[in-house]
C-alpha cells in the first residue's frame, strides 16, 4: 500500500500534538480509500503541519478546488476550527441591514463610545480560479499573476476613487522597488512582510519563490491597498484613521466590486464553502476587521494577557501592531479583530467588531 510511512508519521505525530488539527481530522481509512493522485493532494495539503506539529490548523489548500475535492477531510478539520457542523454551508453578505440589534441607522462609529479615532482596517483574500493556489505555483505562474494583475491595476489607476500605483518585489520587474522604500511600506503597515521568514509559509510552499511575483498596489490617499502574492493570490483592503467603521467596510465593498468586474479577473469560490483561502481559518468571508486600540490599563503588566482573557469569550482575536506575531504597542495599543471567518456574513463581522470593542473600552474603564 502507498504512503504507509507518512500514515505511520501522521499518527505518531498526532499522538504528541493534539493542538493540530490537521493531523488530528487524517483518517487512516479514508486516506487509504483515496487515488493515489488525490492521496498525494492529502499529504501536500498537510505538509506546512506535519512539519511544523506545532502548528494549530496543520493545513493549507493547494488547488481551487481542493475543500470540495477532499471534503471529509477538509469538513472535519473546518468543523473543530470554525466550531460549526460538518455539513455547515457558508453564506457571504455584506448588508448591515442584514445584522439584529445594530447601533441606530447601522451607524458603527466608535465616537459613541466615547472612543478617539482609530486605525481601522478591513481586508478580504481573494484567489484568481485560474492558478494554482499560492502553496502550488511555480515562479512563472507568479509571475504571469502578478503580470495579470498590472492590467487590472491600470483600470484602478483610471479610477479617479481609486487610483495610485503598483509597487513590486520582483527582481527586474518596471515598478520594482528598493529595500529601503519596502521597509518604510511595512512600517507604514502597507506592505506585507517578509514571508520567507515564516516556517509555516515556507513549508507550505506558499512563500517559494519569494519575493518574485509580490507586490501591492496601493490608492494615492493610501487607504485602498491589494496585495499580490502573500498568503493568498491578492489580500484587498480598506484602511484609515477615524471613528466610523462603515466608512473603511462600504469602500472596500465598493472597491471590490470595481476590481470583481475587470475582465479576466474570475475568483475561486465555492459553493458550499464560500470565498476559497489559502488557509482553512480563512474560508468563507477571507475577512479580517481588525482595530488598533489602546489599552494602556489593561496591558499594564505589558502584555496582552488580560485583554485575551476578555477578548476570547467575545469571540475577538488579539494581534500586535505589526499584525500575526508581532509585539503589542509600547502604549499598550493591540490590534483586535472578530475570530471568526467562516459561516458568519461580513456584515456581522464588523458588527463583532464594533461590539467587541465597546466590551473592551468598558473594561479599560473599570480597569
Ligand atoms: P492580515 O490582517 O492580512 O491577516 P496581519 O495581521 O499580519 O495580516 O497584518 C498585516 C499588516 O496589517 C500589519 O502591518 C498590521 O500592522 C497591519 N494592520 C492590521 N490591522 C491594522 C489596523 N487596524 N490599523 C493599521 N494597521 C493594521
Ligand atoms: N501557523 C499556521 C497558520 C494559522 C492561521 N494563520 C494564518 N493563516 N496566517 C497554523 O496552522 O497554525
Amino acid at each position: 500500500m502507498a504512503f504507509e510511512t507518512e500514515i505511520d508519521q501522521i499518527s505518531a505525530l498526532a499522538a504528541d500534538h493534539p493542538q493540530n488539527i490537521a493531523l488530528q481530522c487524517f483518517d487512516a481509512n479514508y486516506f487509504r480509500s483515496l487515488t493515489e493522485n488525490l492521496q498525494k493532494r492529502v499529504l501536500y495539503c498537510m505538509k506546512s503541519g506535519i512539519e511544523n506539529p506545532d502548528s494549530e490548523m496543520g493545513c493549507y489548500a493547494c488547488q481551487p478546488n481542493d475543500y470540495d475535492d477532499l471534503r471529509p477531510f477538509f469538513a472535519q478539520a473546518l468543523a473543530v476550527h470554525h466550531d460549526v457542523s460538518e455539513n455547515a454551508r457558508h453564506e457571504n453578505n455584506w448588508s448591515l441591514a442584514s445584522v439584529t440589534g445594530m447601533p441606530e441607522n447601522n451607524q458603527l462609529d466608535f465616537a459613541i463610545l466615547g472612543l478617539p479615532a482609530l486605525s481601522m482596517r478591513v481586508r478580504v483574500g481573494r484567489n484568481l480560479a485560474n492558478f494554482p493556489m499560492p502553496a502550488a505555483m511555480r515562479r512563472e505562474d507568479r509571475i504571469k499573476l502578478e503580470a495579470q494583475m498590472m492590467l487590472a491595476f491600470a483600470h484602478l489607476a483610471a479610477d479617479p476613487s481609486y487610483g495610485g500605483a503598483y509597487y513590486s518585489l520582483t527582481p527586474g520587474h518596471p515598478n520594482q522597488i528598493s529595500e529601503d522604500v519596502y521597509r518604510a511600506l511595512i512600517d507604514d503597515h502597507i506592505m506585507f512582510k517578509d514571508m520567507s521568514n515564516d516556517r509555516f509559509l515556507n513549508a507550505a510552499g506558499i512563500s517559494a519563490d519569494w519575493p518574485f511575483g509580490r507586490g501591492c498596489y496601493v490608492s494615492e490617499d493610501r487607504s485602498f491597498i491589494i496585495w499580490v502574492g502573500e498568503e493568498d493570490h491578492l489580500r484587498i483592503m480598506c484602511m484609515e484613521r477615524g471613528t466610523v467603521l462603515n466608512r473603511v467596510f462600504d469602500r472596500l465593498k465598493h472597491g471590490l466590486d470595481v476590481v470583481s468586474a475587470i475582465d479576466g479577473l474570475a475568483f475561486a469560490q465555492s459553493q458550499d464553502y464560500g470565498i476559497v483561502t489559502s488557509c482553512p481559518t480563512n474560508l468563507g468571508t477571507a475577512m479580517r476587521a481588525s482595530v488598533h486600540l489602546p489599552l494602556p490599563n489593561l496591558t499594564a503588566d505589558g502584555t496582552a494577557e488580560r485583554v485575551k482573557e476578555i477578548a476570547k469569550p467575545l469571540g475577538l482575536a488579539v494581534r500586535g501592531v505589526g499584525g500575526e506575531h508581532t509585539p503589542i504597542g509600547k502604549d499598550g495599543t493591540v490590534d483586535i479583530s472578530p475570530s471568526a471567518r467562516f459561516c458568519i456574513t461580513e456584515a456581522e463581522i464588523v458588527a463583532a467588531l464594533y461590539k467587541g470593542v465597546a466590551r473592551l473600552k468598558a473594561e479599560e474603564d473599570l480597569a
